[in-house]
């Protein structure tokens, strides 16, 4: 056998290292993997930065389509994506709603190294749900929700995300993908029927018209509601079906990256959610990472006027952001 150079050095490096075998190398070595001659490490996510994103959209008014506040806020998800270096895709379209209204949409995609065959596709939800129908006051039914968690909080994760990707390129081309309308289902006192599809209209017009052609993603990962106080995420239901191996996957490197506390090996129900749609028209093999149980809900202030940044606990955008890119920076 021949011995290189490169390779005599990580002989080295493995004889060096295999006898101090601390509980800080034991990180290192956790948080990194051996691509083939050189070690990736994982940049560190900072929650304080991907808390000001969450409050940036959410200073902006509630992100209903079709107001001014939902404009100005697409137009600073986009701006902050194209200083970040990616290269930014507006898709508008026309969808009808359940009530029949005709919505403009936006969904906005980020994507690293475009060229590349290799991807990875991260999604979240950026608009509001018009109707607080879940809060215990009745006159807020019609009151727009604030989106602190249920919108921005994926959203910020995602600029943050962004923010690294400049810095540092993984191995993969990476997509982040802002979807609209997510959050247009029938309002809970609406007499008719209530079908999934009025649901996540964004991700279901994306997923049939892809921002390029012929658009495919070895799997992704949506993020939903992930920065509530004490949050906890179990296997959902329809990624269990769709996906299985990436739930293992991300709830593995939750694990590695330091927070399994958050990340319960556990399943949780089903939820209509924007990778339904991803899963079933796409195709592309897409888990959901959102703090669902049956029995305990989503989170305390759901589709209620108290969805607002109190809700937002800058721990668990950490624990979620950074599990994500560990997952991220490792595939290859
Ligand atoms: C249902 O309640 C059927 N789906 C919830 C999906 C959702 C709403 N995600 C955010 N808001
Ligand atoms: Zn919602």
């Amino acid at each position: 056998m021949k011995i290189t150079p490169s390779l005599s050095a990580v002989l080295l490096a493995l004889l060096l290292t295999a006898g101090s075998c601390n509980t800080a190398n034991r990180q290192a070595r956790d948080n990194a993997q051996d691509n083939g001659n050189n070690t990736v490490n994982v940049p560190q996510f900072n929650a304080d930065s991907a808390y000001s994103y969450v409050k940036a959209q959410v200073d902006f008014g509630p992100r209903v389509p079709g107001t001014e506040a939902h404009k100005a806020c697409g137009d600073y998800l986009a701006g902050k994506l194209e200083q970040f270096g990616a290269k930014v895709y507006n898709q508008y379209a026309d969808v009808t709603g359940y009530d029949g209204t005709t919505l403009r949409i936006r969904n906005i995609v980020g994507s690293y190294k475009p060229e590349s065959r290799k991807r990875v596709a991260l999604f979240a939800h950026w608009d509001c749900r018009p109707w607080a129908d879940h809060d215990p006051d009745p006159k807020n039914h019609h009151k727009p929700v604030p989106g602190a968690n249920d919108g921005a909080s994926g959203a910020g994760v995602l600029l943050e995300i962004a923010r690294q990707l400049q810095q540092q390129q993984p191995a993969l081309g990476i997509d982040l993908i802002l979807l609209d309308a997510e959050d247009r289902g029938a309002h809970e006192e609406y007499e008719g029927q209530h079908l999934e599809e009025y649901w996540c209209l964004g991700s279901q017009y994306w997923a049939r018209n892809p921002h390029v052609q012929g658009y495919n993603a070895r799997f992704g990962i949506l993020l939903d509601m992930v920065g509530g106080h004490g949050a906890t995420f179990r296997y959902e239901w329809i990624s269990e079906e769709h996906a299985k191996d990436i739930n293992r996957k991300v709830w593995e490197a939750a694990e590695t990256a330091g927070y399994a506390g958050y990340f319960v090996p556990e399943g949780g129900g089903a939820v209509t959610d924007d990778h339904l749609f991803i899963n079933r028209y796409a195709r592309i093999p897409t888990i959901d990472i959102i703090p669902y149980s049956e029995g305990e809900g989503f989170f305390e202030h759901w589709h209620t006027v108290k969805d607002d940044m109190d809700a937002i606990d800058r721990n668990t955008l950490k624990a979620v952001g950074q599990t994500v890119m560990q997952v991220v920076y490792n595939e290859k």
